[in-house]
């Protein structure tokens, strides 16, 4: 069952605080929010540490949002997740116990906590549907910032059921887009394949190196195109099931560093580093729970590709062939 409240929550006028506004998700949300005639509320790191209980309820209080958006977290890409085990699960489930119960405290109306589809099984079956959760193991390389995810969508139905807050998740599969991470160890499979090929078109290389064989296969969403289904999701749903958010469609990582190689001009050839782990075989959202409430997918991988390669280069005076570490943003 699809769960639609009886009216559709009102954004206007109200007073949003967006948690980790200067990530890649969070920029995304205050850009889309920004066409809904709400107040946007942030807090930069400098001023508020979203991991410290006392300091994020009595910041809370003082700014009485009316909605959250938590999209704060310590992200990565595979060897970043695989190789800081503590700090994923660490700051994730401080972020999130300091925020949800902060709002709890300061009585919020409506927040919205962002996980990812690593919190279903390494095996489940595809597509993922949102009654896989907690139907077997995780995948080894990310199970901490998965275990982390896993809390956050369960306090947010603990606090739902216990104190009737309408706290709601969405799970959306690999993001990218404009303000990703761009570092060639740490960040997601898309801008390290970007950069990459960008510096071998620069030093005009014969070859690229992409980890692992190329056979996983993966569902990749722009970060606009989630912004938009999370508004969506604000307006329109209320229960306590998670809704992933996705495109339906999946490519293998081999077919994805051809098709990044293309956006960048690259015509050289790419080196499959197999020493490097695959991660999850597949990782394919079933989206029916979020067609049902009425949103789809509007950004297909060729023009989200090019708008992410845009807007590296925008950003890519610091990250020519011979810098070492990346660009973050
Ligand atoms: O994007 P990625 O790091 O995340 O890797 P996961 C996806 C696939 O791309 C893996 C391969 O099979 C990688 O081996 N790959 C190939 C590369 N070349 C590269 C490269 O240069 N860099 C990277 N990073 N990958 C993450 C989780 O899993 O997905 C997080 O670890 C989170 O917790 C995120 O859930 C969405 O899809 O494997």
């Amino acid at each position: 069952m699809t769960a639609m409240p009886e009216r559709p929550f009102n954004l206007d006028g109200s007073r949003v605080f967006v948690a980790g506004h200067r990530g890649m998700v969070g920029a995304a949300v205050a850009r889309r929010l920004g066409r809904e005639g709400c107040e946007i509320l942030t807090a930069g790191r400098n001023e508020l540490d979203l991991r410290r209980q006392d300091a994020v309820e009595a910041w809370l209080q003082r700014a009485r949002p009316d909605v959250v958006v938590l999209a704060a977290a310590t992200v990565g890409g595979i060897l970043a997740n695989d190789s800081r085990p503590a700090e994923f699960l660490y700051d994730n489930l401080a972020i999130e116990t300091a925020v949800v119960h902060g709002a709890h405290l300061a009585g919020v109306k409506k927040l919205l906590f962002l996980g990812s589809t690593c919190i279903y099984p390494r095996l489940a079956p595809q597509p993922m549907k949102e009654e896989h959760l907690l139907t077997g193991p995780l995948e080894p390389t990310n199970q901490w910032y998965a275990v982390a995810k896993i809390a956050g969508l369960k306090l947010c139905e603990a606090y739902r059921r216990q104190y009737g807050c309408d706290f709601i998740s969405a799970m959306p599969t690999n993001l990218y887009g404009p303000g990703d991470t761009y570092d060639a160890r740490a960040s997601h499979v898309i801008p390290a394949l970007i950069l990459k090929a960008h510096r071998a078109k620069l030093a005009r290389a014969d070859s690229f190196e992409v980890w692992g064989t190329g056979a996983p296969k993966r569902e990749f969403l722009h970060v606009d195109d989630l912004a938009d289904a999370l508004v969506h999701l604000l307006v329109h749903y209320s229960a306590e099931e998670t809704v992933n958010i996705g495109t339906g469609e999946e490519v293998s990582i081999k077919q994805l560093a051809e098709l990044v190689a293309k956006t960048v001009g690259f015509a050289g050839s790419v080196a499959f580093d197999a020493t490097k782990p695959d991660g999850s075989p597949r990782k394919l959202a079933d989206c029916a729970k979020l067609a049902r409430l009425g949103w789809r997918s509007g950004i297909d991988l060729k023009s989200g590709l090019k708008s992410a390669y845009d807007w590296f280069l925008a950003h890519s005076e610091k990250a020519g062939p011979l810098r070492e570490g990346g660009l973050t943003s």
